[in-house]
């Protein structure tokens, strides 16, 4: 009998217990200390020390509703899909990732690779630190991660099996909510809408009935075209960085997506930062070397996907009539007007939906931080109203410089 043999929702002297009972990583005489430092909307996450070796672990638990929403009931199987989108990806690109352990289907834990001198992405931008190695890191990710998952590269019954692996309803639906429903008429009554740009949100998002029916397109794209394994949160939360290193965690969201939700969630993110720099930094060459940094790895990520896509395409691709000429470029297209189309819910969802953005919501100035947020609705808005225009990536930096009037 063990304490273990049923689930329960641990706590810090739990965590300790289970690394001293269940796991083979700490010595017999080590000093082991725990402390819970989740801090994402969903899960509770301990990192045990032992104190004398320093040797240390994290051990990942879901729970069955969202922290953020206790009335929000999640399933606790995203535990499973997380851990096995993890050794997945290691396979697709090493090091990018976080080394996994263990999954645990009783206690929903997980138990993988203690990153703790690495800084979460979106802290580190709050900070306006610059990570120089980002894009290049960034589209590797995404294109092995993405074109490697996909019919491109798998054959016929193996990717249905991986389809169906990855099946993950609940927390799709969370997505299909959140990002492609509520930002658009409030149907719960639970967005967080900053107060005085309540009247903007009413008519450029709740009363323009063109933009639901662009933003309804992707809502039946997001749900039907099982293109690849995507990530399916790809924020700077999901992001661990030092300026030498690069590690994508968290894939609770993973399914068989387009490829375009996982890019479109980056370049996003990447604005939002954009914007608290823009917002809060005084110094005038700093804020240019900060929001001129982000200008330019926006840049890269689309442009260095498109080569690495190329390449990848060329070196990987399986299918007879994916070979055909013409295919390839086709392709990518629909990728990238994906990729504009997901910025801009992204961009939308974050500013008026249930969950929101540190970046957007610590600028103090209240402004400036309006000012942010309505340039941030209308470039979104062009990203979904006119997706097919953004097939490099200096037409995102375009739309940025219109809108602020550059
Ligand atoms: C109820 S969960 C709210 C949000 O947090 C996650 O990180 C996802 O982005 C989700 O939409
Ligand atoms: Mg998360």
């Amino acid at each position: 009998m063990s304490k273990f043999d049923n689930y329960f929702l641990m706590n810090t002297d739990d965590a300790i217990l289970y690394s001293k009972e269940k796991l083979n990583v700490f010595d017999e005489n080590a000093n082991l200390e725990a402390t819970e430092i989740g801090d994402g909307n969903l899960n509770y996450v301990f990192r045990i020390v032992d104190t004398n070796s320093n040797k240390s672990i994290i051990i990942k638990q879901s729970g069955d509703s969202a922290r953020i929403d206790p009335n929000i009931k999640v399933s606790t199987d995203r535990t499973r899909i997380e851990f096995q989108v993890l050794s997945r990806q290691a396979e697709l690109v090493g090091k990018l990732v976080p080394k996994v352990y263990l999954y645990d289907a009783i206690m929903s834990a997980c138990v993988m690779e203690d990153l703790s001198d690495h800084t979460m992405m979106r802290t580190g931008l709050i900070n306006h630190q610059i990570y120089p190695n980002f894009a290049e890191d960034i589209s590797t990710f995404l294109v092995n991660t993405l074109v490697g998952s996909s019919a491109i590269c798998l054959d016929y019954k193996a990717k249905k099996v991986e389809v169906q692996q990855f099946i993950n309803p609940e927390l799709c639906e969370i997505s299909e909510l959140l990002v492609f429903t509520e930002p658009y008429n409030d149907i719960f009554k639970r967005n967080n809408v900053f107060e005085p740009i309540k009247d903007f949100v009413q008519s450029e998002l709740y009363d323009d009935i063109n933009l639901h029916l662009e933003v309804a397109k992707c809502k039946f794209d997001f749900m039907n075209h099982a293109q690849a394994l995507i990530h399916g949160d790809l924020h700077t939360g999901s992001i661990l960085v030092t300026p030498q290193s690069t590690k994508i965690f968290d894939p609770e969201f993973a399914f068989y997506g387009p490829m375009g939700y996982d890019i479109g969630n980056v370049i996003a993110n990447l604005f939002f930062a954009w914007f608290n720099g823009s917002s809060t930094i005084i110094d005038e060459a700093k804020k240019q070397e900060f929001t001129g940094w982000i200008e330019n790895t926006i840049t890269n990520i689309i442009n260095l996907f498109k080569q690495k896509y190329d390449d990848f395409y060329n070196k990987n691709v399986l299918d007879k009539m994916a070979k055909t000429e013409g295919f390839k470029e086709w392709y990518l297209e629909q990728i990238l007007t994906d990729t504009a189309a997901v910025t801009g819910l992204e961009m939308i969802r974050r500013i008026v939906g249930l969950a929101n953005v540190k970046d957007i919501t610590s600028i103090a100035d209240e402004n400036l931080r309006s000012t942010a947020e309505k340039t941030c609705i209308l470039m979104a808005k062009q990203f979904i109203t006119n997706k097919t225009n953004y097939q490099d990536g200096q037409s995102f930096i375009d739309t940025l410089k219109k809108y602020i009037g550059e």
